[in-house]
């Protein structure tokens, strides 16, 4: 299959480890060190050349991690292609919150959902770090995730993760043209309901315009 193919991943993982800056800096080569937390979802794209002769097109979902968000994750991971759940390397109780959402995934999301484990805020690794890079390996390992260490901040890794993901997609299982058309359809509804605020409201569908960064 050749041109543009869509696929849609989700970012999940506790509230602060990075999610929102990960977005940014994959989609704006930006970063902020002091980032107003997401209010529920926020929707932002990309598009990766995957190669020669087909592009990939990443739909972002990266969700709040607050708790009182916790019960619309499911709206954002449903039809998800890939899933980013990232947890702070500075952070002991982050990942167990990523492994949290790691099974839920494995339990809800689709059976063919590609998962990447992200251990972020890698360039606080020499002085605060409290997770070792063997212990989210090795858990990434035995649940036959990706695996990666990043951070947004300088940037490390942030390119890497997307094209190592990207590259692990099927792409026959990507919304290509005809399904594109649909949701265009879909998208025209969404109108109805008002969208392109940022950050996109609670239940709203992906509004279908480029780099609509609601972070
Ligand atoms: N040092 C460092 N700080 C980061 C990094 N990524 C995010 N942060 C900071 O961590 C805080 C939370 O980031 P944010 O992206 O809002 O986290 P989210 O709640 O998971 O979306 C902000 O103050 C960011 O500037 C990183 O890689 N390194
Ligand atoms: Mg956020």
């Amino acid at each position: 299959m050749s041109g543009i193919v869509s696929f849609k991943l989700v970012l999940l993982g506790e509230s602060s480890v990075g999610k929102s800056s990960i977005a940014l800096r994959f989609v704006k080569d930006q970063f902020d060190d002091f980032r107003e937390s997401t209010i529920g979802a926020a929707f932002l794209t990309q598009t990766v050349r995957r190669d020669e002769d087909t592009t990939v097109k990443l739909e972002i979902w990266d969700t709040a991690g607050q708790e009182r968000y916790k019960s619309l994750a499911p709206m954002y991971y449903r039809n998800a292609h890939c899933a980013i759940v990232v947890y702070d390397i500075t952070e002991e109780e982050s990942l167990e919150k990523a492994k949290g959402w790691i099974r839920e995934l494995q339990r809800h999301a689709d059976a063919n959902i590609v998962i990447a484990l992200v251990g972020n805020k890698l360039d606080l690794g020499d002085t605060r770090r409290m997770i070792s890079t063997e212990d989210g390996a090795k858990y990434a390992e035995s649940e036959g995730l990706m695996f990666m260490e990043t951070s947004a901040k300088t940037p490390t890794n942030i390119t890497e993760l997307f094209d190592a993901i990207t590259k692990k997609l099927p792409l026959d299982r990507g919304m290509g043209a005809a399904q594109k058309r649909q949701a265009g359809t879909n998208a025209a509804a969404a109108t109805q309901q008002g969208r392109g605020t940022a950050p996109v409201q609670l239940n709203a569908a992906p509004p279908r315009q480029e780099d609509a960064c609601g972070c």
